[in-house]
């Protein structure tokens, strides 16, 4: 599913703005005919945005059920010539979708793209109704896994409540951009590029899957140059395209070429789509993370989609003000943790010259909810993690890659966060997921370790490219011992690089933090304590050859639900939610933007 863009071809409207809501305490919505315009009391609401930390009510923050928005639109008559869809770029977590008052779609899961033909349904010439029921209740058939508890008020209501297995807030609502927009109906579907070296010369395959195409039809595929140039062009639905002397794509001089692919008949154009492209190559080799053939290690952060009131809606000016503060930093990647990103996100590293880890949003496939921490219980064995689950799991980690696989900044796929590896139902589970993923693609496969998986028992991570680890000794175990913190870490990581000889990439280390919070000398949850234990880890990466890189847990402080570790939420960023930095984001800057070591 391509993003939807205006070409000479496509035309695109974009139907964010304010809806009307309102949930649906009852569960009677659709009984009731809400899909029919007959919402009974709504106030308006911002899409994109979750509708969790918009008003003052509590009730609208923790509510677990049907939320219902609406919105209305006319369609220009010249676009009935042509297929007309509706897109959503990410519903949290099940959408039920109402086009003039008919059910034409139900979508479930909260962190992808889904798009729907919406021609037949559409009036000409009079106004059109898009209603959607957002439901975001959690269950172990989908993912992140969760169940609903009810729970009966004093008042004799019945109140639910998501019990989650991560640690970030169940934000919930239309989260991404909705647009409509047409295609031809001989259409460009998807695009697959891959980009290699030889010698001096960049070469470009290109494959483009057309819808209908017959005898009649050409394709015609060219790069143009950031002045618009062709450097390079040629023919077919399979194409190897070859430039001299190219500009290679990387976090230094993110370059990008622009790749039109276009339909004929007779001469006459049908289809039109053009995309960024970068020239890159991603390998992993001797135990090393390679960028176009060079060692790279990866500096950089665990990151959230979370922001002051608007939640895990998009907005392009915390994206982008992030994007800053990680480029002042020095970091040249970071981990769409733990779910996938809006395509936007993916859109600006292109250009800003981020390698992205890309994740599902397999987080919390364990007995244990946050922190996790104490004995694990089985959850594959146990017959937790259902088939239905492990289905959910394919679709949308097959979703992904066939939404990022052209990004250049997307270096690797991460399948998992978290999950209980070392019980031997796992193995079959995640490895029949990693081979998939290496039919579809070819970037290096990581898993992401909890810290209480011991090496010898994991039963994934021979399957992986790279291991992924999530390490908190000196926090969550032996709680402010620094010193017991290093030695622990050294002699877990060594455990690692032993059992399987893959480049490690710390995809976490961090404590919590309180902003303004100073002790000397430094004790827990104060931000000197952070910069010593980012200094203490980081002292022992640096005598690790196998560690590939290190991603700070977190970029910003982040919500999460209500609980005694977390005070208004986990606070292990460097940044306040708000962005502005703490000590330990200095300290970041000295190290990987100025080269400082500490010994
Ligand atoms: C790790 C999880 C992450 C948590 C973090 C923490 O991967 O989602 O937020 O711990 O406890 O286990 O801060």
């Amino acid at each position: 599913m391509l993003y939807p863009i205006e070409t000479q071809s496509r035309r695109v409207k974009n139907l964010n703005g304010i809806w009307s809501f309102q949930l649906d305490q009852a569960g009677r919505g659709e009984k009731d005919n809400w899909q029919d315009g007959q919402l009974t009391d709504p106030i308006p609401m911002p899409v994109p945005s979750s509708f969790n930390d918009i008003t003052t009510q509590e009730d609208i923050r923790d509510f677990v059920g049907d939320a219902w928005y609406e919105t209305s639109f006319y369609v220009h008559d010249e676009w009935f010539e042509e297929n007309i869809f509706i897109r959503f770029g990410a519903v949290s977590h099940t959408a039920t979708v109402y086009v003039n008052g008919k059910k034409i779609k139900v979508n479930r899961g909260g962190f992808l793209p889904f798009e729907i033909d919406v021609t037949k349904h559409l009036h000409k010439n009079q106004m059109n109704r898009l209603t959607v029921k957002v439901n975001n209740e959690l269950s172990w058939d989908m993912l992140p896994p969760g169940k609903v508890v009810e729970e009966k008020r004093l008042d004799g209501r019945i109140k639910k409540r998501v019990k989650q297995q991560h640690d970030f807030f169940n934000y919930a609502g239309i989260h991404r951009s909705v647009f409509i927009y047409t295609k031809p109906s001989i259409n460009i579907e998807q695009i697959r590029v891959n980009t290699s070296f030889l010698d001096d010369r960049g070469i470009v395959d290109v494959k483009s899957w057309v819808t209908h195409v017959g005898d009649s039809q050409t394709i015609e595929v060219a790069v143009q140059d950031h002045k618009g140039k062709t450097v390079s062009s040629g023919k077919g639905g399979e194409s190897k395209l070859f430039i001299d002397h190219p500009r290679k794509w990387s976090p230094k001089d993110p370059y990008l070429y622009n790749l039109h692919i276009t339909v004929l008949e007779g001469g006459k154009l049908i289809d039109h789509y053009v995309m960024k492209i970068g020239l890159r190559t991603v390998e992993i080799s001797n135990g090393h993370f390679l960028l176009n053939g060079e060692n790279f290690y990866l500096k950089g952060f665990g990151k959230h989609e979370d922001a002051l009131i608007r939640g895990k809606g998009y907005d392009a000016v915390t994206t982008l003000r992030d994007f800053q503060l990680m480029k002042w930093s020095g970091a040249n990647s970071f981990r769409t943790a733990h779910y996938p990103y809006a395509e936007e996100v993916l859109h600006l590293a292109d250009e800003m010259g981020f390698l992205v880890i890309d994740e599902t949003s397999a987080v919390g496939l364990l007995s244990q909810g946050v922190p996790a921490t104490g004995e694990l219980q089985p959850v594959f064995q146990a017959g937790k993690v259902s088939r239905e689950l492990f289905e959910h799991h394919k679709k949308v980690l097959k979703e992904l890659i066939y939404r990022d696989w052209n990004h250049p900044s997307v270096v690797m796929w991460s399948i998992s966060n978290e999950a209980s590896t070392m019980e031997k139902e796992a193995e079959p589970y995640f490895k029949s997921l990693i081979q998939m993923v290496r039919e579809l693609d070819n970037r290096p496969v990581m898993n992401v370790n909890l810290m209480l998986i011991e090496p010898e028992r994991c039963v994934v991570s021979k399957h992986c490219d790279v291991i992924g680890l999530n390490v908190y000794h000196g926090w969550y175990s032996t709680p402010g011992e620094l010193e017991q913190g290093e030695r622990d870490l050294r002699h877990y990581l060594n455990r690692w690089e032993k059992e399987f000889k893959l480049p490690i990439l710390i995809t976490e280390f961090g404590v919590d933090t309180i902003a303004g919070l100073h002790k000397l000398p430094p004790v827990m949850f104060s931000e000197e304590f952070q910069v010593e234990f980012l200094k203490t880890y980081q002292r022992v990466f640096d005598q690790m050859s196998y560690v590939c890189g290190e991603h700070v847990w977190n970029f910003a402080d982040f919500m999460t639900k209500q609980d005694t570790v977390r005070v208004d939420g986990n606070k292990k960023g460097v940044f306040t939610r708000s962005r502005e930095p703490k000590s330990a984001a200095f300290h970041l800057r000295q190290r990987w933007q100025e080269g400082v070591i500490y010994d």
